[in-house]
């Protein structure tokens, strides 16, 4: 299956790299979660019982029960969803652990679920497996209950609790941190040493993938909405920043720094719910499949990755409201972005030029040349509605593209034009559906000549058309 973009007349053999050398590049870890696009975060412990948001840590163990804990459900309806892994809070700010860890007096082995002998992370990892999904924690820094927290002992126990979830877990695909750091039951604040807890992490495991406020490997998009900027770099200055109060704006979270000196793409948290952990009083608050379609055009349609929070209910299952909108997400996910109308038989006019360039459906990476002077040009060979363009850069090079624009010309010969910025790893553009035959896309500003190894076009559903 292929598809021919033809470029325009001029065909020039000035290469422009100079600039895009100096630029950092992802590492293959990188690479590989740029892929992973949407996979789901899990919210669940005590608060789950208390209905709170933020537990206090004086909440007693006991109260952690749930009476059909079920991972496998978790795992299974994360793979309908389409989703390629699961995170959940190991440790949330409460500091009970699903683990025994040995470290705490505040984990499943003080609770009354499985009369203590239950273990959380090792059900989950499991099912993970078994499912073909990649397995992530988030341990929080902050810790309300343990008695260390506010001293440098509490450092030496954030590390040893890393270690043993990654000894007994592993592969860790991704660790989350975030960046709150509250005071703890003796009222002081750690002094959290972040640079220890990355080199541990990177000693345990060199390809786990780090997430804070400013990495080291992914950073938080700025919001709890699950948007990224329309302008979205996946380069990061952090000297000087840390996670939490010391990080960069959210401006800057959202959008990335053009110049940036490190490779720091944005993931988007958002939850499927009001809130991150489960509250009976908000099942009727559950994100339609719409809304969940436009979340994913919003982040990973910018560029970012997809981190979806579905809190499990008391019994520790997802709840059928929720199961339900994830699945009718990947319904319209399938229904929408399955058929390309370049591949479709019959429907492209193959130009054999010299000057064209050829994309084939197996991503092969194609450079655009003279980029400034050309254009790259879908022709059908009769004229079809189209209403989205999906465009990609091979990351390997980079992110190269500043500015684009997709011309679309009508059966009147009127031209409609969208414009871009950033592309990265992926690009999806929306607008209201045209009939057409010839769609040029030009790109106006990069790093280096555009290295391009996907572009497509649809029609989806009108409602669905980005707001
Ligand atoms: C924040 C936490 O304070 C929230 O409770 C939630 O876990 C969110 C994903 O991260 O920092």
């Amino acid at each position: 299956m292929k598809y021919i973009i033809v470029t325009g007349f001029l065909f020039s053999i000035i290469v422009n790299v100079n600039a895009q050398d100096k630029k950092p590049l992802p590492t293959k870890a990188q690479l590989a979660w740029h892929n992973m696009e949407f996979y789901l975060f899990i919210h669940f412990g005590p608060n789950t019982f208390t209905d709170k948001e933020w537990g206090h840590g004086d909440e007693p163990s006991a109260i952690f029960n749930p009476t059909q804990l079920d991972c496998k459900q978790w795992a299974r309806i994360a793979k309908q969803s389409g989703a390629k892994g699961i995170i959940i809070t190991a440790k949330h700010h409460d500091g009970f652990c699903l683990w025994p860890s040995k470290f705490s007096k505040h984990t499943v082995r003080e609770s009354k679920w499985k009369n203590g002998k239950g273990d959380v992370l090792k059900e989950l990892s499991q099912a993970c497996k078994q499912y073909g999904l990649k397995f992530g924690v988030y341990i929080s820094p902050w810790d309300r209950n343990h008695p260390k927290y506010g001293t440098e002992e509490y450092n030496d126990v954030f590390v040893n609790m890393m270690k043993e979830i990654f000894t007994s877990y592993g592969p860790i695909w991704e660790l989350w941190w975030d960046g709150a750091n509250g005071e703890g039951p003796n009222g002081k604040k750690q002094v959290y040493d972040w640079d220890r807890y990355k080199r541990t992490v990177k000693a345990l495991s060199p390809s786990t993938v780090v997430f804070s406020d400013v990495g080291p490997h992914v950073r938080w998009v700025g919001n709890e909405k699950g948007i990224a900027g329309k302008t979205n770099w996946n380069y990061l200055d952090t000297v000087g920043f840390t996670p939490g109060i010391g990080a960069p704006s959210v401006e800057v979270l959202n959008e990335g720094n053009i110049n940036g000196k490190a490779w720091i793409p944005a993931e988007c948290d958002v939850s499927i719910r009001p809130g991150w952990f489960y509250h009976a009083h908000e099942d009727d608050k559950v994100k339609s499949p719409e809304i969940l379609f436009d979340l994913f055009l919003k982040s990973v349609g910018r560029g970012a990755n997809l981190l979806l929070n579905v809190p499990p209910d008391r019994r520790g299952k997802f709840h059928a409201n929720d199961s339900a909108s994830l699945v009718g997400f990947k319904k319209l996910i399938d229904k929408n972005f399955s058929k390309t109308l370049i591949n479709e038989k019959g429907t492209m006019v193959s130009f054999d030029k010299p000057d064209s360039i050829v994309v084939s459906a197996n991503k092969e990476t194609v450079e655009v040349k003279d980029y400034r002077n050309n254009s790259s040009n879908i022709i059908f060979d009769e004229p079809r509605f189209v209403n989205a363009i999906v465009i990609s850069e091979d990351l390997t090079h980079g992110q190269r593209v500043k500015n684009f624009v997709v011309q679309v010309l009508d059966q009147d010969r009127k031209s409609f034009y969208v414009q871009g910025t950033t592309i990265g790893h992926k690009r999806i553009l929306t607008f209201p559906k045209v009939e057409t035959a010839f769609i040029a896309i030009r790109f106006l500003d990069s790093f280096g000549n555009p290295m391009i190894n996907g572009i497509d076009a649809f029609l989806i559903d009108e409602n669905l058309v980005e707001k």
